[in-house]
């Protein structure tokens, strides 16, 4: 189908995406289909749109520019949201038949556990993952409140769950917050580096691209649109599909790593030790690229939204070797850029929409000082597009945890230092990260992120919740 998405039709978090310091996801079973059906027809005019992102957008910008105009700080625009989404599970439940035509989401993420490289044991009924109790057992769905605080969203929350009849017609499942982190921290997530930089533009949506930016059909991320060439029902049409992962990160250790490796000949141990940080994620903490600023930070760089996302590793050097950034490199393994494009290959239907938040408390000085995380802290990560196999599932498979990716002659690549993971063995390693030596291999002794729990959702559309999730009153 051509043309485009009205955005008075799709849900807001998919795009333009919720500008958010708080975000709660509410994950939920259905316990009377028939009363869900019809209390959530109650709850669709209060499900967030496009549309009204788009005027929540516009306001924080009017507000930004008078506070600028007359020198003061902006505050902050009071902003509750909510958005709905499904599994398969409660596709079944309510009845819907009609096979969506995304397999992956079909079968669910715990029976893709194994194939993700999750940790987890394999006993006669098959893999098991070692993830959180919760995410062990079917969900149904998956509400997401976010705002400006936690006291908007708290009422906006209220008000969903009285809707659906939380206790009685629906049943939590498990619930977690997210909050974009405090002070100078705003924007990175708990590793410290800077988040949420590098996103596909959308066609005819986004109108001005940043530079670097690359574009994509509407199709690749909401189902039914142009380059989407699977058959789908009709009411798919304008959803997209949500890949959910409650990923752990254990920052005092992934900061101990980054202490007893430092890079050599750089000019003290603590700089060596950044540089290594930088080298494994392929962006300095300050967010600027290692392919622009290859030996030392520029924060200004990291911080400007016209220059820190304009590269692609074309630079003299940069196919053949890890002179600038490391192959293996987070953002390099997840976005190859020119590696795979001078290959004749086109990224467009890898792209993912990221929309994630940090969660958990900052890390506290006795986990600091014993290398040793205590309390649980890591991204609530969420990522949007119209086909799992080649979304999020294939960057974490086929890129993320296969160390000969991207393909270089004689170089083994290794895996992606912060995502990449095997079942059951700790044994992965990196080429590259010292410039100066650049065959010898690092042994990621350690991960750092673990996988706790996910599930793939379709975020339908408000006409397809009006017509096929929720009764007709
Ligand atoms: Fe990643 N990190 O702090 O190291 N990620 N990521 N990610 N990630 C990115 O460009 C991080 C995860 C992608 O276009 C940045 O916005 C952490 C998963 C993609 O150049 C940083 C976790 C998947 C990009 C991090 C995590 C991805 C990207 C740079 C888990 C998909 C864009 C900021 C706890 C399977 C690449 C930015 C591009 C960027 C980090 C998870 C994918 C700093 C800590 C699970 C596609």
């Amino acid at each position: 189908m051509s043309g485009n998405v009205d955005l008075k039709n799709i849900q807001g978090d998919i795009w333009p995406g919720i500008p958010k310091k708080f975000e709660t996801h509410v994950f939920f079973n259905i316990a009377d289909a028939q009363k869900f059906k019809l209390a959530l027809a109650l709850l669709v005019p209060f499900v967030t749109t496009g549309q009204d992102v788009t005027g929540h957008r516009q306001k924080i910008l009017e507000v930004k520019q008078t506070a600028a105009a007359v020198g003061q700080p902006a505050p902050l625009v009071p902003l509750s949201t909510l958005t709905i989404a499904f599994s398969q599970f409660a596709l079944n439940k309510l009845g819907i038949k009609d096979n969506i035509g995304d397999a992956v989401y079909q079968a669910g993420q715990k029976a893709d556990a194994q194939n993700l490289g999750d940790k987890g044991t394999t006993g006669t009924t098959g893999f098991l993952p070692a993830w959180d109790a919760p995410f062990l057992q079917p969900i149904d769905g998956l509400i997401i409140v976010a705002g400006d605080s936690q006291l908007s969203i708290d009422a906006k929350l209220v008000q969903a769950k009285l809707t659906l009849g939380f206790g009685l017609i629906t049943k939590e499942v498990f619930s977690i917050t997210g909050n974009v982190r405090p002070g100078d921290e705003k924007g990175h997530e708990h590793f410290g580096f800077l988040d949420g930089i590098s996103n596909p533009a959308i066609n005819n949506l986004d109108t001005s691209p940043l530079p670097g930016q690359e574009s994509i059909r509407q199709g690749f991320l909401f189902l039914g649109r142009e380059g989407d060439d699977t058959t789908r029902p009709s009411w798919a049409i304008d959803g997209s599909i949500l890949a959910f992962r409650f990923l752990g990160q254990h920052v005092p250790e992934f900061n101990k790593f980054l202490e007893d490796n430092p890079i050599p000949e750089v000019v003290d141990r603590k700089k060596g030790s950044e540089f290594l940080g930088a080298r494994l994620v392929g962006r300095w903490k300050s967010g600027a690229p290692l392919d622009l600023a290859p030996t030392e930070d520029d924060p200004d760089l990291g911080k400007d939204p016209q220059r820190n996302n304009d590269f692609k590793y074309t630079f003299p050097g940069d196919f053949d070797t890890q002179d600038r950034c490391p192959f293996g490199a987070h953002v390099r393994k997840t976005n190859p850029r020119n590696d795979l494009e001078q290959l004749g290959v086109s990224l467009e239907k890898f792209k993912i929409l990221r929309r994630g938040i940090p969660y958990g408390p900052e890390v506290g000085k006795d986990e600091e000082a014993e290398h040793k995380t205590k309390k649980d802290r890591g991204l609530l990560f969420r990522c949007y597009q119209s086909h799992l196999v080649n979304g999020f599932q294939f960057l974490q498979k086929s890129w993320a945890n296969t160390p000969t990716f991207p393909p270089k002659n004689g170089v083994t690549p290794g895996f992606d230092p912060i995502i990449g993971q095997t079942n059951d063995t700790k044994n992965r390693s990196i080429t590259g990260t010292d410039p100066n030596n650049q065959t010898a291999t690092l042994a990621l002794i350690d991960e750092w992120v673990l996988s706790k729990g996910g599930e793939y959702f379709f975020v339908p559309s408000i006409p397809a919740l009006k017509s096929t999730f929720a009764a007709h009153l």
